[in-house]
């Protein structure tokens, strides 16, 4: 199948690239590269080294044997959205390029402003091409299980029946996001659920939990390594917790501890990803995908990585900062995942087993941790409206604001993107 994949250079877009060019589909991508300048933004980088993008076309071409077509540009440009599906006529695009961090989005006023812009604008360009170009392109649309945020009742997969005042209907599930990038991906699930109605599209929306990892089955060489983010803005739960423990720092778990969340290892995230693709929505079909493999508390989380680090002689200890989130610390967490293990899902990675993978791959580029190790612990605060004066105490400005990155002092010159290690 010819997919497109936008955000291709991302935590996700590049193994997925590898995993369906594994698979024999035709793939092409789409990226501005923000991602890299906004993680050197708040003073961080990939734990492991990645490739500019022209050298990982190469390790793919050297590695297995296969082409991956590339084109550098904005979602947010009409005219660039429009010549990339003419030139490409997809069958699938799967759309991540997306501000992705929820931590970062709550910076202050300018960073909630252009995460939302930049999320809905991007998805509804890509709706109005794929209107015009390639009507019958079945989109795959990253979600988040966020957007559903922490109701004290089960989680349906996208819609539930009700009855009101002796009247029934189906329909979408309340969302009650916890940020204002999760939000954006309310806004965005509203506007493909109406455009799927109204130009009769193919849709999948998928509500994806936390990812975790560092490989899949197609991440044989280093050169094909994916980003690792591990900094407080960038990172996410659990692999910010083996850098933690890598660094010798506390464990993180926030406030209470028992904030539980759906996860999901990397590998399973992209075989999610492949059934949604190989599987498409009918013409005029809007459906949603709850795409985790299990939900665990933060706590357990902890302690799951304590362990694994104890067996690989770390002494890690645990400590709780209070949360920098306006979150439940305590709540119910049962959402229902059915779609994928009806197309055939079955979870591969269990939680040990990719928690010594990651810290097998992350301790051989602990220098590179230690380069950062003042960007880890937790410095935006949800109840914070300009979080900008606690970014500039933790991290001395070493070069002038550059032109992405107006809001926060760009980070010292050790990025990855700068000069790859
Ligand atoms: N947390 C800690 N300690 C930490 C980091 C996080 O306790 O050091 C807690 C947070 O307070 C939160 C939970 O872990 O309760 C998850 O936080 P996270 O930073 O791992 O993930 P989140 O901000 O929710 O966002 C991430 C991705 C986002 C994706 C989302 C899926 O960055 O792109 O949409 O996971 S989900 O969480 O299901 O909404």
């Amino acid at each position: 199948m010819k997919v497109l994949i936008t955000g291709i250079d991302g935590y996700s877009g590049w193994p997925l690239a590898l995993h369906l060019l594994s698979r024999g589909h035709d793939v092409a991508g789409l990226d501005n590269l923000v991602t890299r300048k906004r993680v050197a933004e708040v003073g961080s980088w990939s734990a492991l080294p990645i490739q500019s993008f022209p050298k990982r076309q190469e390790a793919v071409r050297r590695l297995l044997g296969k082409e991956v077509r590339f084109y550098k540009g904005d979602l947010g440009k009409w005219e660039f959205v429009r010549e990339v599906l003419e030139k490409e006529r997809p069958e699938a695009i799967v759309h991540l390029a997306e501000q992705r961090s929820a931590p970062y989005s709550m910076i202050d006023v300018h960073h909630a402003v252009q995460t939302q812009v930049e999320n809905v604008t991007g998805t509804l360009h890509l709706l109005y091409a794929i209107r015009e170009i390639v009507p019958d392109c079945h989109l795959v649309k990253m979600g988040t299980m966020g957007e559903y945020g922490t109701p004290n009742v089960d989680i349906p997969e996208g819609f539930f029946d009700i009855e009101y005042r002796g009247r029934s209907d189906r329909l979408p599930f309340p969302r009650q996001a916890g940020s204002w990038y999760h939000w954006s991906k309310v806004f965005d699930s509203g506007d493909v659920m109406f455009a799927t109605k109204i130009w009769n599209l193919r849709s999948t929306d998928v509500m994806q939990g936390v990812i975790y990892g560092t490989r899949t089955p197609e991440i044989t060489d280093p050169a094909l390594f994916t980003r690792f983010d591990f900094d407080e803005t960038w990172g996410t739960a659990l692999n910010r917790f083996v850098a933690e423990a890598v660094l010798g720092l506390p464990i993180t778990p926030y406030g209470q501890g028992h904030q539980i969340r759906g996860f999901i290892a990397l590998e399973d995230s992209m075989q999610s990803l492949r059934l949604a693709v190989e599987h498409p929505a009918q013409p005029g079909e809007y459906r949603v995908f709850n795409q985790f493999d299990a939900a665990y508390s933060v706590n357990h989380l902890a302690e799951v990585t304590q362990k694994v680090a104890e067996a690989q002689g770390i002494h890690a200890t645990i400590e709780h900062p209070p949360d920098p989130r306006v979150e439940a610390e305590q709540h119910h967490y049962n959402p229902i995942h059915d779609h994928l293990p009806a197309l055939g899902y079955r979870r591969t990675r269990e939680l040990e087993e990719a928690l010594q993978e990651i810290f097998r791959d992350v301790r051989k580029y602990k220098r590179r941790l230690e380069a950062k190790r003042h960007v880890v612990m937790p410095a935006v605060s949800w109840r914070t409206g300009d979080n900008r004066p606690q970014l500039h105490a933790r991290s001395a400005p070493t070069a002038p604001p550059t032109p992405e990155a107006p809001a926060v002092p760009a980070a010292p010159s050790l990025d990855p993107t700068r000069s790859p290690a």
